[in-house]
């Protein structure tokens, strides 16, 4: 079913909408589709005129089109703790493939290297199971963030003292939870990542000056030996930021496991049907919860010409919003968009352009995520170990998400407790 696009682009309510967004979060943007039934508005967000969509044609239009870019599309802070300065998010048309082709081999094509990472972090967090059973309760999100943490420096080879993994980890989880608004804390955050910059620099120079010997084929070397169009070296800044693009969203996986936990807990039917090994229906489940869950809510482009897009004319450098959360749940695509339902056997395909999560479009060419697979196989063995290695308990604690709150998630990181090996 397709929406219908208005001939004019309708204009919310309101001069500036920034203070309704920071106060509505996910809802913000399904609203206004809703109020003014239509699939795009204009408005402004931080006094910027700003056009936001939802819907397959727009979700392909924003990962496709090659007249936009994602520069100067996110306020600094969001790109600093995100992605960062050269990074692959920040480039364009042929130098932008370039740099993905390399996250595509070690995400994507090298599937060894997916069974490796999925291997690791299973037997790190049944390694880590023992630690619990003495504890009076733990927090999933904080045990999750340390498994895969370690899971991401094993995986990449990535040389770390191991005094700091604890930091460490929690500074990966706190880029991710401090990148939905600003606040003195988002610079506490930014100056941590700039002293672990500057470790992890010091590893690419040590790689260059042969002092580190690294594992061939490991992520750390494909990246100290990635060699950009013209034949040079990644700088050891840039080295640094692509590394962090793997090691952070490992760990940010852990706020999908914990959804994939609450969603367990309030449908206790799929807990018993995933007790039989059956990696279909694990998928099923897996994928329901990457469409349901509130985590990346939309995605920004800029226009780098004037150009006309839909019958509407865009001005050069037009600030435009895609809503990955709204175009997750939307009516028109998806039937009762606010039911878990896995029965919807949702897969992520190259082709869709709804079931957007992680982003849309082709890998290798647009934006989109190139760890979605990487993103499923790590939540599959989480959610495996929860239901077949394990019993707990879910003491009572607040488990409602508020949707204002934007990247979104029980409060206390899903509490659990009297952990128990199952026979
Ligand atoms: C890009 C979400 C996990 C690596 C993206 C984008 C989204 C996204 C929405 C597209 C941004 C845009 O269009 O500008 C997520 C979510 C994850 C996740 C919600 C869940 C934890 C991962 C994992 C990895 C990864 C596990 C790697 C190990 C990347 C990289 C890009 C990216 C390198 C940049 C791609 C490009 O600019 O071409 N992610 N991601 N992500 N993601 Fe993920
Ligand atoms: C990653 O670490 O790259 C994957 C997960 C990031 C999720 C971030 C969720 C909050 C983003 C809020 C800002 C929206 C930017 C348009």
């Amino acid at each position: 079913p397709h929406s219908k696009w208005p001939k004019t682009i309708p204009r919310a309510k309101g001069f500036d909408s920034t203070l309704a967004l920071l106060n509505e979060g996910y809802r913000f943007l399904p609203r206004r589709f809703e109020a003014l039934d239509s699939p795009i508005f204009r408005t402004r967000l931080m006094l910027k005129n700003v056009i936001c969509m939802k819907g397959p044609e727009a979700a392909r239009f924003i990962y496709e089109d090659p007249r936009l870019t994602r520069v100067g599309a996110l306020p600094s802070t969001v790109l600093w703790l995100l992605q960062d300065e050269g990074s692959v998010q920040q480039m364009d048309a042929s130098a932008h493939r370039h740099r993905k082709a390399m996250f595509i081999r070690m995400l994507v094509d090298d599937t060894t290297s997916m069974d490796r990472m999925a291997a690791i972090f299973r037997r790190r967090f049944l390694d880590r199971i023992p630690s619990w059973t003495w504890r009076k309760e733990v927090s999933l999100a904080s045990e999750m963030e340390i498994v895969l943490f370690q899971t991401a420096l094993d995986w990449t080879q990535t040389p770390i003292d191991p005094d700091s993994v604890g930091d460490d980890a929690a500074l990966m989880a706190d880029m991710v939870s401090r990148a939905g608004h600003f606040g003195p804390r988002t610079f506490t955050t930014l100056l941590r990542r700039s002293h672990l910059e500057k470790r992890l620099r010091r590893v690419f120079s040590d790689i260059r000056s042969g002092r580190i010997a690294l594992m061939p084929g490991s992520p750390m070397a494909v990246i100290a030996n990635h060699r950009d169009k013209h034949g040079h070296l990644l700088s050891p800044e840039v080295a640094t930021v692509e590394l962090i693009n793997l090691l952070r969203p490992i760990v940010a996986v852990a706020r999908f496991i914990v959804f994939a936990a609450l969603y367990l807990h309030q449908h206790p039917d799929w807990r018993e049907r995933l007790r039989e090994k059956d990696s279909e229906r694990l998928t099923d489940f897996v994928e329901e919860v990457r469409r349901i869950s509130p985590f990346f809510p939309f995605v920004g482009a800029r226009a780098q010409s004037a150009f006309e897009w839909n019958g509407y004319s865009l001005a050069k450098g037009q600030w435009l919003l895609l809503d990955l959360y709204g175009s997750c749940h939307d009516p028109l695509r998806f039937e009762r968009p606010g039911q878990f339902e896995p029965e919807r056997r949702l897969r992520h395909e190259p082709c869709d352009y709804s079931f957007i999560p992680q982003g849309a479009g082709a890998y290798a060419t647009g934006h989109r995520c190139p760890g979605e697979q990487a993103t499923v196989r790590l939540m599959m063995e989480a959610v495996d170990i929860l239901c077949r290695s394990i019993d707990y308990e879910v003491p009572i604690q607040t488990l409602t998400v508020s949707l204002r709150h934007i990247p979104a998630g029980p409060r206390d990181g899903f509490r659990i407790n009297q952990i128990r090996w199952r026979d």
